[in-house]
């Protein structure tokens, strides 16, 4: 569903719809093929490929639209507007020849107007609680939580993004198009002596996480640990010997026995924190297909959490549990180790701790 999204878009401006191309995109190849009929003569205005009258300047080229409404003012007309009511100029994109409006999961509605930007769905997504989080992506559909943070890993890795000290360089999580046209961050070094880690700026109380991955190439045996890993980070910070401690919610391979799961744990800088973890086996591949993970974790009272960790390829799912001694507050970011590893997105929600 993820990988779908940019092909989407692709498709659609192949097809004619003037979505995601730019307003001033003029007939791009499409001069002669608005399929009415009668008005697609030879002596059509190449400059009017819609036939709608407008010629340069027209804020939909492919969309027949005489009023040229535009209510939100982003130069893109109602017409063929993704979030007509919600201001969503079109952005230089990686793959496309002019900018574009985004629409991550390829379902029509515009990321800057689609409750679940990374979930595709036919029909608007219900928001009981009006918070702007669609009830299919809310951690609490009926209660109100502070707005999602939504990255569609369009653009390399913003100054919003930082390594920890331990945990390699921002340089090794580039923009990478995959060959079907989906954009992400791929983690690239093939690194068995430490993990590559990347952390978003400021802290939540509690953690939703929601990513989809898809492991590229696995490091064989040796190195530090025979463990290779791909996950969601969360609840990350210092103990009080300065060392990272956080959750790591995501698939595993032992490069030695070759088995797989989706692992949950807490780890201390590069190592599993003894006794707390949990996984559960995963006979899905691991490589090649992606895998969504909705990591979570909420307080169950001072200094306690409840940690969930959901892995699903579409078929099969697995959601190991782990109730820690330790408060689920920190900061959330993507990890890897020993593995090359491309993330489609990330969307996070705070819930709210109960009181
Ligand atoms: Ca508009
Ligand atoms: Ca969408
Ligand atoms: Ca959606
Ligand atoms: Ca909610």
């Amino acid at each position: 569903m993820m990988r779908r999204n940019l092909l989407a878009l692709a498709a659609a401006l192949l097809g004619g719809a003037c979505t995601f191309s730019s307003p001033d995109a003029g007939g791009g190849g499409g001069a002669d093929d608005d399929g009415t009929g009668g008005t697609g003569g030879p002596g059509t205005n190449p400059a009017d490929a819609d036939g709608d009258g407008i010629g340069a300047g027209d804020n939909c080229p492919m969309v027949a639209n005489k009023d040229q409404a535009d209510r939100d003012g982003d130069e893109v007309g109602d017409a063929c507007d993704s979030c007509p009511m919600v201001e969503n100029s079109p952005k230089m994109t990686m793959g496309f020849d002019g900018p574009i409006q985004r629409d991550h999961d390829g379902d029509g509605r515009g990321d800057e107007c689609d409750l679940c930007p990374h979930l595709a769905s036919a029909t608007p997504d219900a928001d009981p609680d009006g918070d702007g989080i669609g009830t299919p992506c809310d951690p609490e559909p009926t209660s109100k939580n502070p707005p999602a943070y939504w990255n569609g890993f369009y653009d390399a890795p913003d100054e919003g993004w930082q390594t920890p000290a331990k945990g390699g360089s921002k340089a090794d999580w580039q923009l990478v198009r995959r060959p079907d046209g989906a954009l992400g961050w791929r983690q690239s070094a093939m690194d068995v002596s430490q993990r590559h880690q990347l952390l978003l700026s400021g802290s939540k109380q509690e953690a939703f996480v929601q990513t989809s991955m898809i492991v590229d190439e696995v490091a064989g045996p040796g190195g530090l640990t025979t463990l290779r890993s791909a996950t969601v980070s969360y609840g990350f910070g210092l103990n009080s010997f300065g060392d990272d401690v956080y959750y790591s919610c995501g698939v595993r391979r032992d490069a030695s026995s070759s088995a797989s799961d989706i692992v949950l744990a807490v780890q201390i800088d590069d190592q599993n924190a003894t006794g707390l973890v949990n996984a559960d086996s995963w006979g899905g591949g691991v490589v090649g297909a992606p895998l969504a993970v909705t990591a979570r974790a909420d307080r169950t009272q001072q200094g306690e959490s409840a940690l969930r960790c959901g892995g699903s390829d579409g078929a099969t799912s697995r959601e190991p549990t782990l109730g820690v001694n330790r408060s689920p507050a920190g900061q959330v970011g993507l990890r890897v180790f020993g593995m090359r590893v491309w993330f489609d997105y990330v969307f996070i929600v705070e819930p709210r701790p109960a009181t």
